[in-house]
């Protein structure tokens, strides 16, 4: 087997939305569909076995896709061969792909440095280099900065039951707004008041960004976990007045899918 695509840093991640057609479905057998549902479980139970590897599993709530799943591997060879055989394991035509999207785990260029973050302590809250206190913050800081960086490279996503996902793109009009034209510091002055009105909404959404610039037609995949709809919806609309969503973000077709375990979600799609 060929060698592993394991990538300097970050997971290769898969959302994928199909349509379950139903006339394909209703040709095959009880014993053949007993095996078909066998196969998909099977496969699932060694997704989930396998080292560096993790599944989510969706009922979709629209009619834009019925069933969902969202892969995430270390390797790309990986994440390849377990999504064509996630696209086939109920047999041939039973699921059609409606949408899907590549992206990887990244950190984010605009997270605060430790020396940022020192300079501030200093600056803003009156603490000297070298200060026991001083130390501490700092010690508490690299702690915390140990945990985020891995959970935004190498998340373990919970169970939450509503997922929300979206593709989207930070402008680049020819006349006007541009983001890739604006200074770093500017860029990131922006994404600090984006990370501040992201934080008000800790414990109810859980999100996870994506990078996918030249790997998929937009540059993010934007992921959210929550346990209420109301929750998607209110911090959706609050970004949109947050300066760079108001003025930079352009977005895809969003989906939503309620995280179940798949013999719930094979009742619920009517497999
Ligand atoms: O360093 C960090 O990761 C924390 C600060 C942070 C960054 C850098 C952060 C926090 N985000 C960052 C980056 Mn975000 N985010 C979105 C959307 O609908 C919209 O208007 C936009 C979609 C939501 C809902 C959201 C939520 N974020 C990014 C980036 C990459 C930008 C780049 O590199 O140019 C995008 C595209 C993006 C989009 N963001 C948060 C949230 C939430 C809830 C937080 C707080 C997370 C927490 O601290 O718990």
């Amino acid at each position: 087997s060929p060698a592993p695509i394991v990538a300097a840093e970050g997971w290769h991640v898969l959302h994928l939305f199909y349509k379950v057609e139903q006339g394909a479905w209703s040709l095959l057998s009880p014993e053949e569909q007993f095996a078909a549902r066998t196969r998909l479980s099977d496969l699932l139970a060694e997704i989930r076995g396998t080292e560096g590897a993790q599944v989510l599993t969706f009922a979709m709530v629209s009619p834009k896709a019925d069933l969902g799943f969202m892969l995430l591997c270390a390797d790309l060879h990986t994440a390849n061969f377990f999504e064509k055989r996630l696209t086939n394991a109920l047999g041939p035509d039973v699921l059609s792909p409606t949408y899907s999207f590549l992206s990887m785990t990244e950190r984010s260029e605009y997270t605060t440095s430790e020396a940022e973050y020192a300079e501030s302590l200093v600056k803003e809250e009156n603490l000297p280099a070298g200060t026991p206190e001083h130390e501490a913050k700092l010690v508490a800081f690299r702690e915390r900065m140990t945990k985020y960086m891995k959970d935004r490279l190498y998340p373990v996503l919970p169970p939450w039951p509503v997922m929300c996902f979206y593709p989207m793109n930070k402008r680049r009009g020819t006349t006007g707004q541009n983001w890739y034209a604006l200074p770093f510091e500017e860029r990131k002055k922006l994404m600090g008041g984006h990370a501040k009105v992201g934080r008000t909404w800790h414990g109810k959404i859980l999100q996870l960004i994506t990078g996918s610039t030249g790997l998929d037609d937009w540059e993010w995949g934007v992921t959210l976990l929550a346990h209420d709809p109301i929750n998607i919806k209110g911090i959706v609309y609050e970004m949109r007045f947050d300066e760079v969503s108001a003025q930079f973000a352009e977005f895809g077709d969003f989906f939503i899918g309620l995280q179940l375990p798949l013999e719930e979600i094979f009742q619920r799609v009517q497999l």
